[in-house]
């Protein structure tokens, strides 16, 4: 299938430049939280995209958008892609957004060049993939997947005490959650286009990554009780400084994971918030959020215990309550062969360069591989930049993902 494919980029550059216009911080940097202001915006422009591509929209209770290109074969299962567009504090504007509007460019391309599927096509935008508001990542693609329970949605609440339920509620979401889980064969293969967050492509000089795995990612929240006090009148001996046995946890945290023994593993303490965060008030209480991944699961949980064991030392010593809760300890996904095969076929079409690699971030893709046959495609970003304002994706880059994107999913639609 020789398909002859026109990318509109100058479009696509537009509509990415269009979509980060709803943030909750000033250009560059992009904050778009799940259900704030923007992320609705964001989710009504995407809408009015996919009704203009002539796409059968719809939305689950969780807020999970799903944009069909209904296929010859509407029966079958279809073939999906997409990703996520909620933006952790001052992000930036490429990651995920290049595969929800790049998913989008894909098949508007195949309808240019006249391409009919046979299995439906669907391009979906996930809910919350970021952890920022729920504490958990992939929100939406858990659910979809059966990972996370309706009951375990039903428990989530925010910083701020508010409930997933109610502001899902608010936003318009309102059908029961028991309705988003999918059935296992609901879709015949899924595709994530994604930036790399990484440095290897532009390292290597290699235009894109075909993803064979997926890290295994697991976080923890920690909350440290200590005394407080006076900072001018408890003597030293006296103390129970909940922020001291914080900084050495901290460190442990990146010990163990500098000590694992290998460099795939990574470890982050990206969260810290210190109560009463005053000068002169010996800290009281402290809520760390940890991060922990690894390709090799049973080395992630190797140092999940070695932190584990550090909290329960230095609290021990110190004399401090701890509390730790394991929020998520998922398990690697693998690359299915036929999408992969579908992928590196694509890229000798477009007589692309590839390189086989796996993907340290994690992605709604992590998920949709528990229920369906699923693999990742990576463009470059500039010095692997990502999380930061300054991410940056060229027009180039972009068009030849999409590209090859395109010829994949024509090939999947037609298996
Ligand atoms: O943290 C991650 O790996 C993803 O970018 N949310
Ligand atoms: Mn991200
Ligand atoms: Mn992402
Ligand atoms: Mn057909």
């Amino acid at each position: 299938m020789a398909l002859k494919l026109q990318v509109n980029t100058e479009r696509l550059v537009r509509e990415l430049e269009h979509l980060a216009s709803y943030s909750d911080t000033p250009p560059p940097a992009i904050t778009r939280i799940l259900f704030t202001k923007p992320d609705l915006e964001a989710r009504a422009y995407l809408k009015e995209l996919f009704q203009e591509a002539g796409l059968k929209v719809r939305e689950d209770p969780l807020g999970n958008l799903f944009a069909r290109w209904e296929g010859h074969a509407p029966e079958l299962p279809a073939v999906g892609t997409g990703s996520h567009i909620d933006a952790i504090p001052y992000a930036g504007m490429y990651d995920g957004t290049v595969g929800v509007l790049g998913g989008l460019e894909a098949i508007r391309a195949l309808q240019q060049a006249g391409f009919k599927p046979h299995r439906s096509i669907e391009l979906l935008v996930f809910t919350a993939e970021e952890p920022t508001r729920f504490g958990i990542g992939c929100l939406g693609s858990r659910a979809l997947s059966g990972a996370l329970s309706p009951e375990a949605l039903r428990a989530l609440k925010d910083s701020e005490g508010n409930s997933l339920e109610e502001v899902r509620q608010k936003a318009g979401y309102t059908g029961p959650l028991e309705e988003v889980r999918l059935p296992e064969n609901h879709y015949a293969a899924f595709v994530e286009l994604h930036i790399e967050q990484g440095p290897v492509l532009e390292q290597e000089g290699v235009p894109l990554g075909v993803v064979t795995a997926i890290a295994a990612p697991a976080s923890l929240r920690v909350v440290l009780e200590g005394e407080g006090g006076h900072a001018g009148t408890v003597l030293m001996p006296d103390r129970k400084d909940a922020l001291c046995a914080a900084a050495e946890i901290i460190l442990g945290v990146e010990a163990f994971a500098r000590g694992s023994g290998s460099i795939n593993t990574v470890a982050t303490t990206g969260f810290c918030e210190v109560h009463p965060n005053a000068i002169n008030s010996v800290p009281s209480r402290v809520r760390l959020e940890i991060d922990v991944r690894d390709v090799e699961q049973s080395r992630r949980d190797q140092v999940v215990r070695n932190i584990l064991q550090g909290v329960e030392q230095v609290c021990t010593r110190r004399n401090i309550r701890y509390s730790v809760e394991i929020i998520n300890m998922d398990p690697p996904a693998k690359s299915a062969s036929e999408v992969l095969r579908a992928l590196v076929e694509a890229c000798g079409e477009a007589s692309v360069r590839f390189k086989l690699m796996v993907s340290r971030a994690y992605h709604d893709a992590l998920f949709m591989a528990r229920i369906a046959p699923t693999a990742m495609l990576f463009i470059p970003c500039r010095g692997g930049i990502s999380h930061r304002p300054d991410e940056y994706a060229s027009p180039e880059d972009i068009a030849r993902g999409v590209q090859v994107l395109a010829l994949t999913l024509a090939k999947l639609s037609q298996a």
